[in-house]
């Protein structure tokens, strides 16, 4: 019989790709459809699906025999038959046994739960709050700093504009970029790709209709990428194939231009800014006696000479925004693209101007350049006490290999921790960190690896103790943060799957155990909890805004509920008009060209002006065109987030042969005698993986993009194993983008690339 309408059930959920109905019926997911008000809904929606019927899922808590047997360093290889399945008491009891241990016998330090990771996008159940919450309540941990999407970025621009929320979306919002701006550059991209995600959810996906604002008013774009599909087909632009991480050469050529000409902003330089006359000076090539111009960076960057001139007129002629990825700054030195873009910016003039200046990550994620969120987003309340210690989060191989060691950070010298417990909760490390070989020895370090996952990822794979958690379908949770326009809900679809639970009754199991479920639990069960967070977004909306919101009973039935936004934003315009009257909280108030914290610090990677610096590989490093290497870009994938729902329909259909696709140049491929559809090998050596070729002239020849997200599946053990899946952290460098920012460097990789001659 068909099923009645009637008895399907609507359920309001939502994902960091986007809010939806879940019409679920006899406990089976039947349908998905896009949230009422989002204009552009992200295709990923219909993939969750998958959570409920994954043949990955974590039926029950699973413990490593040979870790059972004997406690301690251990090799880690994966394979269900090395673990045991074990019940829920004894495992939580293994757990918080292990935390005791640990902290009584080599202090709180010694446990790692940085435990980086995007998990759900409710924020409640958010798996890495929940860890250091608890682990707060008995002494702390060692944490990290920064996030893997922003660190040599952030780190530098509170040092040089005094504030990073500039990239974490507290930029001028696009509406203001779509209705004022006459010239637009982007370096990196203006994608829906990755604007489909959003850090805790997104209501309306709004890039697509700011887009079409400056198609309209035809508006010159120029897209600096080494990927023509970094803005969609639909928008005019010039497309300048850049090589791979020589923005910083670009920038400066053209900030450099528009000093030769005269047409640099002199009054802004001095009213807003620090250093500008050593920064002019370098920019003439007063110390190294090289000129920063068209002519200079055509040699670096593979872009004519007379294009660098003729847009460096037009910048500084018209209302012009440049644009700057975040994936600029995921590569050695990272901080320079970042603070090269203000330098250009600055010179010309137009920082907080409505429509000019610089914005950093519009499309990297939905939210940025959308109407900030002014109230207060929920959020689990945290417990860290200050000077806690951490590691920049993509140095984890350092610290487990390097117990003592000490690294700079920020101009401040710290030591590696001796890591004995890992916990990793909501995060896939064997995903989303470089240089996979090395993470694996590193990984055989630490005496116990704890891993809460609802899938069997290589992470999980790779623990000793093994913890199912509930997907996000499973429990009640809520959405939102300061880039979205709502709070959603997102309500239990189905029953939890085999023995898992939610992250929140797994930690509050392993409180009591420790003796601090009172204080863990304020003793609120799931619901009290939702009721609670959004009560706090609803009084600050009362209190400091005057509005309305729903009271939770009504949210909840209705699924969603609106918070107040501010469009029209323009960044920096009060302090432009007076920057005494608005200091920024930087070493001078001002915009800082010449840093002197920096230039005390000496580091070579990173001068006290903005630099074009050689990364550590790259197309015209000595000896790259001889060895045939070829650039590797691992951007985000589209059909998922991360590696995430890997296993879904939509990603599978953006595979081929089951592996990931690598886009190459046809003309690359021809001199490798590869054709589209062939499975080829890529190595350096760091390691080597498979995927499929796919010829495409949208990739700039001499580079090479294949995805991250591939679930990791090296063939065997051994130290430089084939990575059947294609995931190209296996080749990526595992490197701070300087001492300064010790930044995530993924974008700097050189491979090689052939058929593969072998049976896979
Ligand atoms: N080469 C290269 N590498 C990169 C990047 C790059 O550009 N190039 N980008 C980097 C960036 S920006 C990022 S943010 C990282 C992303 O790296 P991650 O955030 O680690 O990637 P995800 O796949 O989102 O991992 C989240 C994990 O949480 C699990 N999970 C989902 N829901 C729940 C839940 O409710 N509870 C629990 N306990 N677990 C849950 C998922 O199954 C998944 O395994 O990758 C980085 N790696
Ligand atoms: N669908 C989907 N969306 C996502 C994610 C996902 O996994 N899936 N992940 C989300 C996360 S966590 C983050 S942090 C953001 C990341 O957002 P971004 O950092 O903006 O995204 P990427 O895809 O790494 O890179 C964007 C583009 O930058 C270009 N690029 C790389 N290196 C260079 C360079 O040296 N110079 C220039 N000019 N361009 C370069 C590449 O062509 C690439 O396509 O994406 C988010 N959005
Ligand atoms: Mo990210």
């Amino acid at each position: 019989m068909p099923p009645s309408a009637d008895s399907v059930r609507r359920v309001s959920h939502c994902s960091h790709w986007g809010a939806y109905t879940l019409l679920v019926k006899d406990g089976r997911i039947q349908g998905v459809e896009a949230f009422v008000d989002d204009p552009a809904p992200s295709p990923i929606i219909h993939s969750v699906a998958t959570w409920a019927d994954s043949a990955h899922r974590i039926a029950q808590p699973m413990v490593r025999a040979s870790w059972r047997a004997q406690r301690g360093p251990n090799a880690r290889a994966p394979g269900k038959e090395a673990f045991v399945p074990v019940s829920w008491d004894d495992a939580l009891q293994l757990v918080a046994d292990e935390i005791e241990r640990v902290r009584s016998t080599h202090g709180n330090a010694s446990i790692f739960a940085g435990s980086y990771g995007w998990t759900s996008s409710g924020r409640f159940h958010h798996a890495p709050s929940q860890l250091k919450r608890m682990l707060d309540l008995v002494g702390g941990y060692t944490g990290h700093a920064e996030t893997y999407s922003l660190a040599a970025g952030t780190v530098i621009l509170r040092h040089v504009l005094g504030n990073a929320e500039v990239c974490r979306g507290e930029s001028s919002t696009l509406d203001t970029v779509a209705e004022h701006t006459e010239t637009l550059v982007i370096f990196g991209a203006l994608s829906p790709r990755t604007a489909q995600s959003e850090a805790g959810g997104i209501a309306r996906h709004t890039l697509e209709s700011h887009l079409r604002q400056l198609v309209a008013r035809k508006v010159p774009i120029v897209l600096i990428s080494p990927l023509r599909d970094d803005l969609p087909e639909w928008v005019p632009a010039q497309w300048w194939p850049v090589r791979p991480n020589t923005d910083t050469a670009l920038m400066l050529a053209l900030a450099g231009e528009v000093v030769a000409a005269g047409a640099h902003d002199a009054d802004f330089l001095a009213r807003c800014c620090s250093g500008a006359d050593g920064f002019l000076r370098y920019l003439l090539g007063a110390q190294d006696g090289v000129r920063k111009d068209a002519d200079w960076a055509a040699g670096i960057t593979g872009i004519d000479a007379p294009r660098i001139r003729a847009l460096a007129r037009q910048l500084s002629g018209t209302r012009s925004m440049l644009c700057v990825s975040w994936s600029l700054q995921r590569a050695d030195h990272g901080e320079q693209p970042f603070w090269a873009g203000l330098a250009l910016a600055a010179t010309l003039g137009q920082i907080g101007l409505p429509g000019g200046g610089i914005g950093y990550g519009y499309g990297s994620l939905g939210g940025v350049g959308a109407p900030i969120a002014m109230a207060k987003s929920p959020a689990l309340p945290a417990l860290r006490k200050p000077n806690a210690p951490f590691i920049p989060v993509a140095r984890i191989a350092d610290l487990l290999l390097h117990p003592g060691d000490s690294f700079t950070y920020e101009g401040k010298v710290l030591r590696y921790p001796d890591t004995r417990l890992v916990y990793w909760a909501g995060g896939n490390p064997f995903h989303h960190h470089q240089d996979l070989n090395r993470l694996r020895r590193a990984w055989a370090r630490p005496e116990t690896i704890i891993v809460q996952e609802p899938m069997w990822t290589a992470t999980a794979r790779r623990a000793d103790i093994v913890l199912p958690a509930t997907t996000s379908i499973e429990r009640n949770d809520i959405a939102g943060n300061r880039r979205s326009s709502h709070l959603i809900a997102m309500q239990k679809a189905i029953e939890p799957l085999g023995q898992a639970r939610s992250d929140y009754d797994i930690f509050r199991a392993i409180a009591q155990r420790l003796g601090v479920e009172a204080a863990f639990s304020e003793g609120r069960d799931e619901m009290d909890w939702l009721r609670h967070l959004y009560e706090v977004t609803r009084e600050d909306v009362a209190r400091r805004f005057q509005q309305q919101m729903p009271d939770f009973d009504t949210f909840w039935a209705e699924g969603a509920a609106e918070v107040p936004t501010r469009p029209h934003f323009t960044c920096l315009q009060s302090f432009r008009a007076d920057p005494g009257a608005h200091p920024l909280n930087t070493e001078s108030g001002r915009i800082v060209l010449w840093s002197q914290a920096l230039e005390a610090l000496g580091f070579d990677d990173c001068p006290p002006h903005p630099a074009w610096i050689e990364p550590a590989e790259w197309l015209g490093a000595a000896g790259a065109g001889e060895r045939n290497a070829l650039h590797l870009i691992s951007r985000q994938p589209e059909s998922k987030l991360h590696s995430q729902l890997d296993d879904a329909p939509a990603s599978m259909a953006a595979k081929r042969h089951g592996r990931e696709q690598v886009r190459i140049h046809p003309r690359d491929a021809a001199l490798r005698g590869i054709v589209d559809g062939a499975t080829v090998r890529l190595w350096n050596a760091r390691g080597q993986c498979l995927a499929s070729a796919w010829l495409t002239d949208t990739v700039r020849p001499g580079v090479l993009m294949l995805p991250t997200g591939s679930w990791y599946d090296p063939q065997d053990e051994g130290s430089n194993a084939l990575d059947l899946s294609g995931n190209p952290n296996v080749l990526t460098i595992d490197k701070g983008s300087s001492h300064f920012g010790q930044g995530c460097a993924a974008h700097t990789c050189l491979v090689s690339i052939e058929n593969f001659a072998g049976h896979a």
